[in-house]
């Protein structure tokens, strides 16, 4: 078995109960085989980025320490969203539960519908301000530590829910 790495999950909800999503989903990451949850940040509200029209998100960061590889670990992930009630409606569609895989442990992986670290993780502030909050040293592999990076997105609209 694989010795138990670093992950790092963000949530996003803009419909129905965020709250009641963000709970439902740290019932079932703890409950994944090989895993546990080492931290959770507060709940932010975040406007929308990269779409308009929307209302706003409510977004956090889960750290897991889990023996499961990244790939089991995504389609976890996918099932818990289906679970929350996660609709395909299309890219940027507003959505009740959104589990992002940001970090695995230092890995850089760049396959078919897995790329850690989330490629655009660096740029928005409603993944590095909670990601920030609970490990500010956390190494995005080619762009640095987590709280470095704060100042590059310090005029996005962010603030706890
Ligand atoms: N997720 C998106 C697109 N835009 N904006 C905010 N503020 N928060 C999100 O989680 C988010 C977003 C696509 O996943
Ligand atoms: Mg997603
Ligand atoms: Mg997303």
């Amino acid at each position: 078995m694989q010795p138990p790495v670093r992950a790092f999950v963000a949530f996003g909800a803009n419909l129905g109960d965020p709250a009641a999503a963000f709970a439902l989903a740290l019932q079932r990451l703890a409950g994944l085989p090989g895993t546990r949850i080492a931290a959770r940040s507060s709940l932010y509200r975040s406007a929308p980025v990269g779409v308009e029209g929307q209302p706003d998100y409510i977004n956090a960061v889960i750290e897991l320490s889990t023996t499961l590889a990244a790939r089991p670990l995504l389609d976890a992930l996918l099932a818990i969203e289906h679970e929350g009630g996660r609709r395909r409606d299309g890219h940027m569609a507003p959505r009740t539960m959104d589990l992002d895989l940001l970090l695995h442990g230092d890995a850089v992986i760049d396959e078919p519908g897995l790329q850690v670290p989330h490629p655009r993780m660096h740029l928005r502030a409603f993944t590095l301000v909670p990601l920030a909050e609970i490990a500010p040293e956390a190494c995005i592999p080619g762009h640095g530590r987590a709280a470095d990076l704060l100042p590059g997105v310090a005029d996005q609209a962010i603030a706890r829910a």
